[in-house]
């Protein structure tokens, strides 16, 4: 059963850096993953793409051919991609075929969105597509709506982005998973009003209307009102936080996504054990399970990043050599929005530091373990007999 996200998010939210994120992430983990480009404007991709719409239309030609504007051209786009679905589907079909895969079937795939917010919120060719994905192609999906982290730090802003995250899930209707994306920033912006978690867990947004009424006219009290109560009717919106070089953090995310999509709880794929080869093989110690039927055998992609539960003290080891992270350093097994707080505001200067002497220790770590494998070559070169240096 193929898996994906629908990355979407405005203009400069951090998609494609996340989806480069990611595929980095996941090559790490060996789990397979394809990212599709589905945004006609993206000139410099920065990851490996799978399939690129370019191929089938560009933004540029759109814009020459019909005179028209980049948002025009964009909607276009999307529309001849509707339109010719079939490409789309042609193209999925061939991912997975690859390095003993099980074919589409088993994939897993990023999907690029253009940043134009009206593509996610009233026009109607994304949805389409989105619903063909899942209905032609069988894939399970989630939307993965990135935010700047900027908006939380003004009342009204952060207001604007709830209401444009809520309009995406309503319009969307996938499993839905909104991020702050550049949490590492948000200590540039000054102090909060609150604390991350009110803004990650929409906490009492009455708590806003004095900032509201100090920053606009009275005039908009009511409507700022009205805004509030119609958010927290839903109580639908919440939010995920991501700092994309920060291991923990896209770690968590994963986890966040893998459950809301459902991959935690599918059979691995069911060829996994070709993935086992002498190129990839299963980790020292790992129990051989293949004897057991596919079904009863743990999705271990998922394993790796999702389906062993909140990511057990994984800041506090990292906080055990160190002076930072006194939350993290206390016996403790869940990342939460606190760890986040503490990590990119309250002691972000100590945790810097601290990551920096980590990383200079891991580089000295391998360049001796380097030199000692080269010492040893030498060695083994010298005693070998076939060059007559050995004794007999
Ligand atoms: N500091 C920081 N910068 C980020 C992060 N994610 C993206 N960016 C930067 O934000 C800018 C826009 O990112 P991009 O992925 O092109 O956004 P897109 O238009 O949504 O695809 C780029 O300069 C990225 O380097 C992040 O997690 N942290
Ligand atoms: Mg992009």
């Amino acid at each position: 059963m193929p898996f994906g996200e629908i990355v979407c998010g405005s203009p400069g939210s951090g998609k494609s850096t996340y989806c480069q994120g990611k595929h980095q992430l996941f090559t790490a983990l060996q789990r397979p993953i394809y990212i599709v480009n589905l945004d006609p404007a993206n000139d410099n991709i920065p990851y490996p793409c799978a399939i690129d719409i370019s191929e089938l239309i560009t933004l540029q030609e759109v814009m020459d051919e019909h005179g028209l504007g980049p948002n025009g051209g964009m909607l276009y786009c999307m529309e001849y991609l509707e339109k010719n679905f079939d490409w789309l589907e042609g193209k999925l079909g061939e991912l997975g075929k690859e390095d003993g895969e099980n074919g589409p079937a088993d994939v897993y795939a990023l999907f690029d969105l253009p940043g134009q917010v009206e593509l996610s919120t009233n026009h109607e060719s994304v949805k389409r597509i989105v619903d063909m994905l899942q209905s032609k192609c069988g894939f399970r999906l989630a939307a993965v709506h990135l935010c700047d982290a900027h908006y939380v730090t003004d009342a009204a802003k952060y207001i604007s982005v709830l209401l444009l995250s809520l309009r995406t899930m309503l319009q969307l209707e996938l499993p839905h998973i909104n991020v702050l994306s550049k949490i590492d920033l948000i200590g540039n912006y000054g102090d909060l009003d609150f604390n991350l978690d009110f803004y990650t867990e929409v906490q009492d947004l009455t708590y806003l209307e004095n900032s509201l009424s100090t920053s606009l006219s009275p005039r908009f009290q009511a409507l700022n009102l009205a805004m509030i109560s119609l958010i927290e009717d839903y109580n639908l919106v919440g939010f995920e936080t991501l700092a994309v070089e920060d291991k923990s953090s896209m770690l968590h995310l994963t986890h966040a996504i893998d459950r809301a999509t459902g991959y935690v709880f599918v059979p691995r794929p069911s060829n996994a054990s070709s993935t086992h080869t002498s190129k990839n093989p299963q980790p020292e110690g790992t129990i051989d399970e293949s004897h057991k039927p596919v079904s009863a055998q743990p999705n271990e992609y998922a394993l790796f990043s999702s389906a062993a539960g909140p990511l057990k003290n994984t800041l506090m080891n990292m906080a055990g050599g160190g002076s930072a992270g006194t939350r993290f350093a206390e016996a403790k097994d869940v990342y939460d929005v606190r760890d986040v707080q503490e990590r990119w505001l309250d002691a972000k200067d100590a945790w810097d530091a601290f990551e920096k002497r980590e990383w200079r220790r891991e580089g000295e770590k391998v360049r001796d373990e380097v030199a000692r494998a080269k010492a040893m070559e030498n060695e083994g070169g010298k005693s070998d007999p076939e060059r007559g240096g050995g004794a007999k």
